[in-house]
């Protein structure tokens, strides 16, 4: 393992923010960090969304990130990617020996069943996670009602989510938390992992992070990968069957001789097919080491932290990123134009830079050359 030189992470702990699309990992951060979060905001696909964010409290004399994430069934990007951009970060905490204090992975209350979305990204955090580490994770129930009424509906949720869908998890040691929206419910959470209490000894090491950094596995072959692969293939037939029975409705629209049916069926078909070959090109992307994902995932973390530098959201300390890394990307020129007919230096030769964000990020993109 490399020593923790540069980012501030030699008594520091991370903590993973996981979980759907939309349950408030950002919202839930955004309250206990003073750096700007991006709160459902479409990030560009070519930056990374796995961020760490230092929160303004100390524990025990220790900063605290919490790291997050995107989840699993986002329209804008397949799962495949996420799932490579996720284990990447984590892979590399680990390799470098940086104490990941546990998970919070936030569900959200208000919806009214286990949706198909919510239940994948459950499966792929369990597989990611390992059952070992359980007992590093709190479960929490984001977006209650204020309204009594749908707060007694939703505490009957909350224990069926404790008697089904989470039951294998409290055994295997989950706590349960309720996040009421506010800082010092959420502050409340994080204290559960963050104590010097709660901190486990040793670092925890999740199953993505054994398997793919110690025991040197493509990530087809890590059990979240395997899992991955398999929901792939999944919709994978159902695109299938979609083709088949568009081409029986084309047939008929032939023998019909409705020219216009038959050409929105065309249509219909080209986005299938366009559907199905990206999910072979998804499956075969997961055949990958951690040296091949980190040549993979490199250009975009030169694009993050370029583009963070340039939205000047450092908190003001003079940069530990060396120049080699900010590479003006192809899309900078909306930034070129600004600061071409201005007489105040460019940002980039002076960087005011977030030691919790920018230099960790930097930090990470170096690993592997
Ligand atoms: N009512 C209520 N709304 C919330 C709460 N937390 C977040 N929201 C809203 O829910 C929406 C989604 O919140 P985000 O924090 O962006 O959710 P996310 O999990 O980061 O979503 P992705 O980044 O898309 O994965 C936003 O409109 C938030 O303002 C909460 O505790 N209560
Ligand atoms: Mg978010």
């Amino acid at each position: 393992m490399e020593s923790l030189n540069g980012p501030p992470l030699a008594d520091s702990a991370m903590i993973v923010v996981m979980g759907p699309t939309g349950s408030g990992k950002s919202s839930f951060i955004s309250l206990l960090s003073d750096e700007p979060v991006e709160i459902s905001h479409r990030l560009h696909s070519h930056t990374i969304s796995t961020r760490p964010y230092k929160l303004r409290d100390q524990f025990g004399g220790k900063n605290v990130f919490l790291v997050d994430t995107p989840g699993f069934d986002d329209t804008s990007r397949p799962d495949a990617e996420i799932l490579k951009e996720i284990s990447f970060f984590l892979v590399m905490l680990h390799e470098k020996g940086v104490r990941l204090a546990g998970i919070i992975y936030l569900h959200r209350i208000s919806d009214p069943r286990m949706s198909g979305a919510a239940t994948k990204n459950l499966r792929i955090f369990k597989s990611l996670c390992g059952e070992q580490n359980y007992r590093h994770v709190v479960l929490t129930s984001t977006m209650w009602s204020h309204d009594n009424e749908k707060k007694a509906v939703e505490k009957r949720r909350l224990e069926e989510l404790q008697n089904l869908f989470w039951a294998d998890m409290i055994r295997g040691g989950c706590l349960v938390k309720k996040h009421m929206g506010d800082a010092a419910s959420a502050l409340n959470i994080v204290r559960e992992l963050a104590t010097r209490k709660s901190l486990p000894r040793r670092p925890i090491t999740l199953a993505i992070q054994r398997e793919l950094g110690d025991e040197g596995r493509t990530l087809d072959d890590t059990a979240v990968g395997k899992l991955l692969a398999q929901e792939i293939l999944g919709e994978r037939e159902k695109t299938t069957r979609e083709l088949a029975e568009l081409q029986l409705s084309l047939e008929q629209a032939e023998q019909n001789n409705d020219q216009e049916a038959a050409s929105s069926i065309r249509d219909e078909q080209e986005a299938a097919s366009a559907r199905a070959a990206t999910r072979v090109r998804d499956i075969e992307g997961l055949g990958v080491r951690v040296s091949q994902l980190a040549d993979e995932q490199r250009p975009r973390y030169h694009q993050t932290i370029a583009d963070l530098l340039h939205e000047g959201q450092g908190d003001g300390e003079e940069g530990q990123v060396p120049p080699s890394l900010i590479r003006p990307s192809q899309n900078n020129s909306r930034h070129e134009r600004k600061s071409a007919g201005s007489r105040r230096r460019p940002r980039a030769t002076k960087y005011a830079v977030s030691p919790s964000k920018v230099a960790l990020l930097t930090w990470i993109a170096k690993s592997y050359r």
